[in-house]
């Protein structure tokens, strides 16, 4: 119970000669002030005519003295502070005080702030009567400046608030101490000041996840997506307060999403972020989700990869869940099979032979029947295109010249090897009649040929042969080629 102080009446008071102010008044404080104590005597005989007589002695007079006295509570100390106020980053802790006049006579307080720890400014504290007598800090109270006072009648009480800003962006856990001063104004050596409280910075678990991706892969193959979980708490998240998901509906057919971090591959967010360690408050953690497409997916279909994370810590005095798993963070990797895909077609030439000049006349290429004389020379262009959406791989052209046949040359475009044994060079080697000719293309240009060399799509290669159709005896011109 409160009560603000009022003009009392004025507390002169006659009492009995044996009766205490003091109880009847019930001041903790002991008698008020101002109190008059008086005390007379009496004198009882039986005078001359036999009767009962008393007198009074003559009357002494007291009047009690003000003593002045604060207390506030509770008391606390930077070890063991009265009172601990969890706060929320960016808001106003507040501190909550019951100031008492524990003297015998009305009163006038000057409030203060003092014993802040380092990180307090004391001037930033603001020191609020419960006005309304409501019991909380609302908006019915009246701020008390350090300058002015506040009025209480002896034994009377208040609530008085300490308010302090917590900076938005203040690391979970960092604590506030500071303690109410009252200093009495009758008596300015009553001093109370053992009433340091704490506010405790809560922490804020916080998280977001971005971006969602899309891309390609080839059956079989694998791509990468990067994303990004930072920490937008003022707390560390660690794999200890952050889980989330990795799936897939259409990875039944075989398709694998994994997390990937530095190299290494994580079946579940914990994994990784036990080995990325933990990410302080405004950090970031870079990682990516792999994809592998198995064998033998049709070109175009697509895969999506649902990606989440959320924080699992329960919400309580000194934490803030702010992304639970009900709300948490989801981004998609999206990816579309694309395949190379060759497509190899074959035209003819007929090159009509001039006996005498060796001179050889090439008609259009075309993929009809041709009807060569024998000496007149055949060429066939052999076309390798990628007709696909993504990279043929170590694509390579053969053919077997018929034995009607006599070699002449091979030609092949740009970037195509020849095999020659187990060897692949730059110079075609001498084939025979009949012979198996392999080219490829080094798209690396290292000179052999293997899974690292592509054919992008829409691109092409080409295999020329020349041959001459054989006569008995074999004494054709030899033709000269262009
Ligand atoms: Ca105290
Ligand atoms: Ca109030
Ligand atoms: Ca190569």
């Amino acid at each position: 119970m409160t009560h603000r102080f009022r003009a009392l009446p004025l507390l002169t008071l006659l009492l009995a000669a044996s009766c205490s102010a003091a109880n009847a008044l019930g001041s903790a404080g002991g008698v008020p002030a101002g109190t008059i104590i008086t005390n007379q005597a009496t004198t009882d005989y039986i005078d001359d005519n036999g009767q009962t007589q008393s007198l009074p002695s003559n009357i002494v007079t007291s009047t009690v003295q003000q003593v002045a006295g604060v207390l506030i509570t509770p008391n606390g100390d930077h070890t063991t502070p009265g009172q601990i106020v969890p706060t929320k980053q960016g808001t106003t802790g507040v501190l909550t005080y019951t100031l008492t006049n524990t003297g015998n006579g009305p009163d006038t307080y000057l409030l203060t702030v003092v014993d802040p720890s380092a990180n307090v400014t004391a001037a930033q504290a603001i020191i609020t009567e419960d006005t309304n007598n409501s019991g909380a800090l609302d908006a019915g109270d009246q701020v008390v400046t350090n300058a002015s006072t506040i009025s209480l009648a002896a034994d009377a009480t208040e609530k008085i608030f300490v308010s302090y800003p917590v900076a938005a962006g203040t690391p979970g856990g960092t604590v506030f101490d500071m303690a109410l001063q009252g200093t009495s104004n009758f008596d300015a050596s009553i001093v109370d000041q053992n009433n340091v409280g704490r506010l405790t910075t809560q922490g804020d678990l916080s998280l977001t996840l971005t971006p969602s991706n899309t891309g390609t892969v080839t059956s079989p193959g694998t791509v990468s997506y990067a994303h990004t979980l930072t920490n937008t708490g003022n707390a560390p998240l660690t794999n200890s307060n952050v889980n989330g998901s990795l799936t897939s509906p259409s990875t039944a057919s075989g398709w694998t999403y994994l997390y990937s971090y530095n190299g290494n591959t994580y079946a579940d967010l914990p994994s990784l972020l036990a080995a990325a360690g933990a990410i302080p408050q405004g950090g970031k953690l870079d990682f990516a989700v792999k994809v592998t497409a198995p064998a033998g997916v049709p070109r175009t279909t697509v895969s999506v990869g649902t990606l989440s994370a959320y924080v699992t810590t329960a919400s309580d005095a000194t934490t803030n869940n702010l992304t639970p798993q009900a709300s948490q963070q989801t981004v998609t990797d999206t990816t579309t099979v694309r395949q190379g895909i060759p497509s190899i077609g074959k035209t003819q030439s007929l090159g009509t032979l001039n006996a005498s000049t060796g001179a050889v006349t090439f008609g259009p290429d075309v993929t009809t029947d041709l009807a060569p004389r024998p000496c007149d020379v055949l060429r066939y262009t052999i076309t390798n295109t990628n007709q696909g959406d993504s990279a043929l791989i170590a694509s390579t052209v053969s053919d077997v010249l018929n034995s009607n046949l006599t070699p002449l040359k091979v030609v092949v475009s740009n970037g195509v090897l020849f095999k020659a044994g187990a060897v692949w060079q730059a110079t075609a080697p001498a084939y025979g009649i009949g012979a198996a000719i392999t080219v490829g293309l080094d798209s690396n240009a290292d000179s052999t040929i293997n899974t690292t060399d592509v054919l992008a799509p829409g691109n092409t290669y080409t295999l020329t042969i020349y041959g001459q159709v054989k006569r008995a005896g074999d004494t054709c011109t030899v033709p000269v080629l262009p």
